[in-house]
């Protein structure tokens, strides 16, 4: 007998499959691989999957082809990738600017990956109420313009101040999402505060460091009231693109799309050439320069494996 569900949460040797409202406890068997690559985690959350019973054990014997999936290198410089979930409607890029702070280029690299797997991305900058002195109010209406211009919409909140969690549960509201971002920003912090019910673990951050102690350590779903689905993730310190081809990493970037073919060299690749729109756009501010920053380090990735 086969039966289906969905992966909910793995630690690598266990997973576990909801079933028609029940949980399953499963195992893996056999080889799954995407094409081209191999992944750390052959099966991740999210995935849909055919179950077997083995003697007395479930199997996963099968994964459904998956509709997307947000997938990062691992953090050494092997040629594995680790898959952080699959099959979801929303990419939630949870930032901050204060413990920690999150840079723009940590971000961007995620938003590029939701571009290339043409997932709609969410930016949620969390703990507004910790940006008091004018620097801090500075570097967030710095934040604000940047992706305003990027046209990637960008959601304040604050946990400890209930600020716009119920505009965050309407962005949730009958999709699959998946929360991601550095450790101790919030991401378990912001389920909870949308259904207090859900068993997570939250610790302080760091004293001396201002970062994240890597409290979630497995990804997780969660399925909610709303309705909604949410994956937890554990914070990520980097996130290193999968490869793309380098004439299309431009078409990921939103606010460059309708400028794309009317630089003055056809196979322009908006780094110093005469004639190039998008530099002109960068001059004439209305392009993020850390955005266009963002661009031309992905474009050279190569040369810098440890980004
Ligand atoms: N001031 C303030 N603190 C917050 C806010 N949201 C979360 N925190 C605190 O930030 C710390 C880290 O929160 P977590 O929810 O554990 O962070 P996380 O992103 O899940 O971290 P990992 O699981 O390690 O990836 C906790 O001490 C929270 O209480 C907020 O809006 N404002
Ligand atoms: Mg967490
Ligand atoms: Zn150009």
């Amino acid at each position: 007998m086969e039966i289906k569900g969905t992966v909910i949460k793995s630690t690598g040797s266990n997973y576990w499959v909801k079933v028609d409202g029940e949980i399953v406890e499963a195992k893996i068997r056999g080889k799954f691989r995407l094409k081209g690559f191999k992944a750390t985690n052959p099966v991740a959350v999210g995935d849909y999957v055919g179950l077997k019973k083995d003697e007395s054990d479930w199997v996963i014997d099968k994964i459904e082809e998956r509709k997307n999936y947000l997938i990062r290198k691992s953090t050494n410089l092997s040629k594995q990738h680790h898959i952080i979930a699959s099959n979801v409607d929303l990419i939630v890029v949870i930032a901050t600017l204060a413990e920690p702070y999150t840079t723009y280029e940590f971000i961007d690299r995620i938003t590029v990956s939701a571009e290339a797997y043409d997932i709609d991305c969410l930016i949620v900058l969390n703990k507004i109420d910790l940006l008091n002195s004018e620097k801090e109010k500075f570097l967030h209406e710095d934040f604000i313009a940047t992706y305003q211009k990027a046209g990637i919409e960008v959601l304040e909140t604050s946990v400890n101040t209930n600020f716009n969690i119920d505009e965050l549960k309407k962005k949730l509201k009958s999709k699959t999402s998946i929360l991601t971002g550095h450790s101790g920003v919030g991401k378990s912090s912001l389920i909870k505060a949308i259904d207090k019910n859900i068993d997570l673990r939250i610790s302080q951050v760091s004293d001396y460091h201002k970062t994240g102690k890597h409290t979630t350590t497995f990804a997780e779903m969660f399925e909610i009231n709303l309705p909604a689905k949410i994956i937890d993730t554990p914070g990520l310190r980097a996130f290193g693109v999968v490869d793309f081809e380098k004439e299309n990493l431009s078409h990921y970037f939103k606010e460059f799309q309708g400028h794309l073919g009317q630089c003055k060299f056809q196979n322009c690749n908006h780094n110093n050439e005469p004639g190039c729109i998008i530099i002109e756009k960068v001059e004439a501010g209305e392009i993020a320069f850390s955005r266009y920053k963002s661009y031309l380090n992905l474009f050279h990735e190569e040369y810098n494996p440890y980004r």
